[in-house]
């Protein structure tokens, strides 16, 4: 079924590929332009096409009035590199081997930007790569070296070797990028563009022009910033991403080192340092505006820190990460208004498709957290946003189970390219042209891996359909979750053992076990991943967790 639809879309393409060639045959297919629009950690809360109560994202809406926002669009494994691995190569990470962020990416594997530079696609990728090697299959590249920086950054470029470029990231990815559009690019080949922010990545250091607005802002609280985890499997107090407990004042908040020193504030680890190493990079003036604007917040945190409670402390943080996060957010909009009103002026919006994505959502304090990583909506949930002016229905949404898992080879089939066989999404282009029915994917599957790490989320796979998700947590305890999504939407409430969801649990339990034999991953595959860790782990590699948490767990794990 699914390829005879495929050979009626490849047929229609060729039947526009002909009726393009103008008498003398020098014009080829009108194979469309591709532009892939990503930032690191961007929460769908966080744009206004979404959910408006935060902020307004006017630039990043129009693509939305332009074409589809996706509601239910999701990451097969929420944490940065394993996305975009899973986003290049149309496959879990099981199966393509970037399960966490510190094992390196295997470059043996086919990605579709090579596929597409193959079959006559300009390719060229700009910003956050993260994957500790440099892409294949790309023309241009500028990439940040790991995470990048926000101010003066450093980038690995295919031609210049490494540079510095003075300035602020998001402005300066998008000066690459048009410049690439407008210079390099031959209008004679489609292309296919990468553009992918840092922002809003932790620390959320904002652009000059945006500080004094940001920093004067009050932002509504979500209803479960003070959720305590009851009800839940242990893997949710576990955690380690409390905005109240493991956000640092200095490095996330922008309390002055010398104020919390005077003040007698207590250092989450590396936080001091994390701020110096963001502050040691601002030129003279860069410092001045920093300054004008973070001093104020000092001198009212210094007033207020002596008489605070823990809830007030919450609270404080929340707002100062709300400030700094938005703002960054802010640039990222308003520079992707800048590539559309460049896309607009230069006839390049009627057939280009247009992507906006994150790598993964993000807590913005719901359950108190900051960070990703978990199957709960926030973090498995991604923004979604496509446009294909003049194909795609302007202004609809879909609540279509979609993943990045499928981009690989819905850009392949738009480009009129085979897919492997053994790529593991399906291409979205049925939702693109109004064909919903053609789309019968109901239940996506999840796997998380990196732990014990930074943030200190349990390992866990899960099965999501629109009404249930049912989770196994495993490493050191084995535990299951069932959450009822639709009478508990903000997910606090585990019925795994409620005899009410006897048969709903048995249901899921066999599709979870189709899925994952569809998917091809087992208990021997974890088990392989996990002997990998512990053996690193007794070598001393640890990634990002504390070295005496890491031999707590493994302890707990040997018992
Ligand atoms: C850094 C951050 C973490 C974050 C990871 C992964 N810590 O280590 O908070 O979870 O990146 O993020 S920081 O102290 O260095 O800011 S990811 O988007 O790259 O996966
Ligand atoms: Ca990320």
């Amino acid at each position: 079924m699914k390829h005879t639809l495929k050979s009626i879309f490849l047929g229609s393409l060729a039947v526009l590929a002909f009726s393009c060639k103008t008498e003398e045959g020098e014009k080829t297919a009108e194979r469309p332009n591709i532009i892939f629009i990503m930032s690191d950690d961007h929460a769908y809360q966080a744009i206004s096409a979404y959910d408006n109560s935060l902020i307004e994202t006017p630039n990043i809406d129009r693509i939305a009035d332009m074409g589809i926002l996706f509601t239910n669009a999701s990451v097969t494994n929420s944490i940065c590199a394993p996305s975009r691995a899973t986003i290049l190569t149309g496959k879990h990470s099981h199966i393509n081997g970037k399960i966490d962020n510190h094992y390196p990416f295997d470059t043996t594997n086919v990605t579709f930007p090579q596929l597409l530079q193959d079959a006559g696609y300009q390719t060229a990728m700009f910003g956050k790569l993260h994957f500790g090697n440099n892409p294949k299959g790309f023309d241009q590249f500028k990439i940040l070296p790991g995470q990048g920086s926000y101010y003066n950054p450093d980038f690995i470029t295919k031609y210049e070797g490494e540079i510095q470029v003075e300035g602020y990231v998001t402005d300066i990815v998008t000066d690459m990028t048009l410049e690439w559009l407008e210079k390099e690019r031959n209008t004679e080949d489609p292309f296919m563009l990468m553009y992918l922010h840092k922002a809003p990545h932790r620390s959320w250091i904002m652009a000059e022009r945006h500080l004094e607005e940001f920093t004067t802002r009050t932002f509504p609280e979500p209803t479960t910033l003070f959720d305590d985890y009851s009800g839940r499997t242990h893997a949710a107090a576990e955690a380690e991403m409390s905005i109240l407990n493991d956000m640092g004042w200095a490095g996330d908040n922008k309390v002055y080192p010398a104020v919390m020193d005077e003040l007698g504030v207590e250092e989450v680890r590396y936080d001091k340092i994390r701020f110096e190493n963001d502050y040691k990079r601002l030129t003279p003036s860069q410092r001045e505006n920093y300054d004008r604007a973070y001093s104020k917040v000092n001198e009212e945190f210094k007033k207020s820190y002596p008489s605070m409670t823990d809830e007030d402390k919450m609270k404080w943080k929340y707002q100062r990460y709300m400030q700094d996060y938005l703002g960054t957010i802010k640039s990222v909009d308003e520079n992707v208004g800048r590539l559309l009103d460049y896309l607009e002026a230069n006839d390049l919006l009627e057939n280009t498709i247009i992507v906006y994505t994150s790598d993964q959502g993000f807590y913005l304090g719901e359950h108190g957290w900051f960070d990703k990583r978990f199957v709960y909506d926030e973090s498995f949930k991604t923004p979604l946003l496509m446009a294909w002016p003049g194909k795609t229905k302007a202004g609809i949404r879909s609540d279509a189970m979609v993943q990045n898992l499928d981009f690989a080879q819905t850009f392949l089939d738009l480009a009129g390219v085979e897919a492997p066989a053994d790529m593991q999404g399906e291409s979205m282009l049925p939702l693109l042209t109004g064909n919903e029915d053609q789309w019968i994917r109901d239940a996506v599957y999840y796997h998380y891996y990196e732990y014990p790490a930074e943030h200190m989320v349990n390992r866990h796979y899960a099965i999501v359909t629109k009404e249930y998700k049912l989770i196994h947590y495993y490493f050191v305890e084995d535990e299951w979750e069932l959450i009822d999504r639709e009478k508990d939407p903000k997910e606090l409430k585990n019925v795994y053992n409620d005899p009410e969801y006897a048969e709903v649990r048995a249901e899921l339990h066999a599709q979870l076990e189709k899925l994952r034999e569809k998917y091809k991953d087992n208990s021997e595959l974890s088990q392989q991943f996990v002997d990998r860790f512990v053996e690193d782990a007794s070598e001393g590699k640890i990634f990002g967790a504390s070295k005496e948490k890491v031999e707590e767990i493994l302890e707990r794990r040997n018992k």
